[in-house]
């Protein structure tokens, strides 16, 4: 049996998290457009008769800005620190002279694989380009160019890493494919449809709790907070007589449903949302604490 961890790093918008999704086969991670949308470590595992490999999404590499910030780079030292394979994944449009600079230093200790991503948006010259960009540097022991979109480079990346991996004993049963909470995955759910939702700095300043989760015999209830940094931004996530905030119920409820379903019966939610300022909740460690993180 071949056991390890595999911990994903890059920087913001690389693909971390679809990447995760693909190689879990399930939607874990929440996924966007926007830059910085992961905050926290998520771990994703994957257990065949030969093999279990746990996984962990994380939060893209930047400078801390704020102290939410560094409890995002805190949950990236973490993975480092218990990886037996690095993924080094990157969007091939990025530059990757900034790339090289963010793997070069996470002063790895473990073989990394460098995921080139998002190869569907580039020509097959870019592609060589950053192939032997990357083939010349001393922590990649290995290149494989993919689209995390796309199904069809799963098991290509899967049997790569299984060359890295030791040999020994499963850390979790086979059935478990996560040690977070439906609870948090709720909320991340509810984050995702936000970032969609809204623009500029409405989805940075925003985090999500919830507060209730209620499993009755005909549906999940629901009660979550939407907690944001001003009441300017609390009349914009309510909208014209509570356009916004229904709109964003509706996607948010349909997005748990699809997760709570999964491939078994219909999961029916009934779900609450409640805005709340909590001032400059980023900056404060009371508040990021409670807020879990
Ligand atoms: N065209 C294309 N888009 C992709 C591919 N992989 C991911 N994306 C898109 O890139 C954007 C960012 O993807 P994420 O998975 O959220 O990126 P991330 O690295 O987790 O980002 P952070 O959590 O912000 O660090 C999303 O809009 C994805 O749909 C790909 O292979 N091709
Ligand atoms: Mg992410």
């Amino acid at each position: 049996m071949k056991t390890g961890f595999v911990n994903i790093f890059g920087r913001p918008n690389a693909g971390k998290s679809t990447l995760l999704n693909l190689l879990i086969g399930e939607k874990l991670a929440i996924v966007s457009p926007k830059v910085q949308t992961t905050r926290h470590r998520i771990k994703g595992i994957l257990t065949e008769k030969n093999y279990q490999v746990i996984f962990s999404d994380t939060p893209g590499i930047i400078e801390p800005k704020y102290k939410l910030h560094e409890k995002m780079m805190q949950a990236v030292k973490n993975s480092l620190e218990d990886a037996d394979v690095a993924l080094l994944i990157l969007d091939i449009n990025d530059d990757w002279i900034v790339c090289d600079q963010v793997f070069s230093s996470l002063k790895l200790t473990v073989p990394a694989i460098v995921v080139i991503n998002k190869i569907d948006t580039a020509n097959s010259k870019k592609l060589q380009e950053a192939i032997l960009f990357f083939a010349g540097k001393t922590y990649s022991k290995k290149i494989i160019p993919v689209s995390a979109k796309e199904n069809r480079y799963k098991e290509e990346i899967l049997k790569n890493i299984l060359e890295f991996l030791p040999e020994g004993e499963k850390f979790y049963d086979s059935d478990e494919i996560t040690d977070l909470s439906t609870r948090f995955f709720v909320a991340e759910l509810i984050r995702e449809k936000i970032y969609e939702l809204f623009e500029q700095e409405i989805p940075y300043q925003t985090t999500v709790i919830v507060q209730e989760f209620k499993e009755k015999t005909t549906l999940v209830k629901i009660r979550a907070e939407i907690i944001v940094h001003r009441e300017s931004q609390k009349a914009i996530i309510l909208g014209e007589g509570g356009k916004m905030i229904r709109k964003l119920g509706t996607m948010s409820r349909e997005e748990i449903e699809k997760f709570l379903s999964g491939s078994g019966e219909k999961q029916k939610v009934f779900l609450e949302l409640f805005v709340k300022v909590r001032d400059k909740w980023r900056e404060r460690e009371d508040y990021l604490r409670e807020f879990g993180y």
